[in-house]
């Protein structure tokens, strides 16, 4: 496994970080060597804009960005790199309902995507982000496939599980 980053998870607080360290678990389940730190849009914008703008030369393929309330981070971040940014929204202790930070990273003009995850959706963000690698990579996108099965055995034992308690209810086996 390659040591040097190349997906890099930024947030904009560290109060963020049990929501973001999820998608740093599933970069680590796929062997995807990242960078995570906090880049703030409001109370560091200069680094906010050093980071964007260098995180290709560095070597990045994907930028995970999460953020809470007023979150700006993902879409600025967008603004600046070439690099495609997955969208994290946080639901924090400045968000009203979590629909403001869905909103600010879901609502971008045209030319400017920002792929966005569900509301605290970083575990699929971290899944995203292994998906783009795979295109690339064919180990990653083995384990990807590989997790896709292991998700949907999972299931079905649960509605095996399920089915001995309720015999009668539904009797297809696939
Ligand atoms: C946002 O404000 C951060 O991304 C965080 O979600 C939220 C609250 O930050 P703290 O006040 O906890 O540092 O910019």
């Amino acid at each position: 496994m390659a040591t040097q980053p190349i997906v890099g998870i930024i947030m904009g607080s560290d109060s963020d970080l049990p929501i973001m360290q999820q998608a740093a678990d599933m970069l680590t389940l796929f062997n995807i060597p990242f960078e995570l730190t906090i880049v703030s849009a409001h109370r560091t914008p200069d680094r906010m804009v050093e980071y964007a703008k260098t995180a290709h030369q560095r070597g990045l393929k994907v930028i995970i960005a999460g953020a809470g309330g007023a979150a700006h981070l993902p879409g600025m971040v967008a603004a600046i790199t070439s690099l495609p940014v997955v969208g994290v929204p946080i639901k924090s202790s400045n968000s009203v309902d979590g629909w403001d930070s869905i909103l600010s990273i879901l609502q971008m003009p045209g030319g400017v995507p920002v792929a966005t995850v569900a509301l605290n959706g970083a575990k699929n963000a971290g899944i995203l982000a292994a998906q783009m690698i795979g295109n690339h990579d064919a180990t990653v996108s083995k384990a990807m496939e590989a997790y896709k099965l292991q998700i949907g055995n999972e299931v079905l034992e649960k509605a095996d599980k399920m089915q001995a308690n309720w015999p009668n209810q539904f009797d297809q086996q696939s």
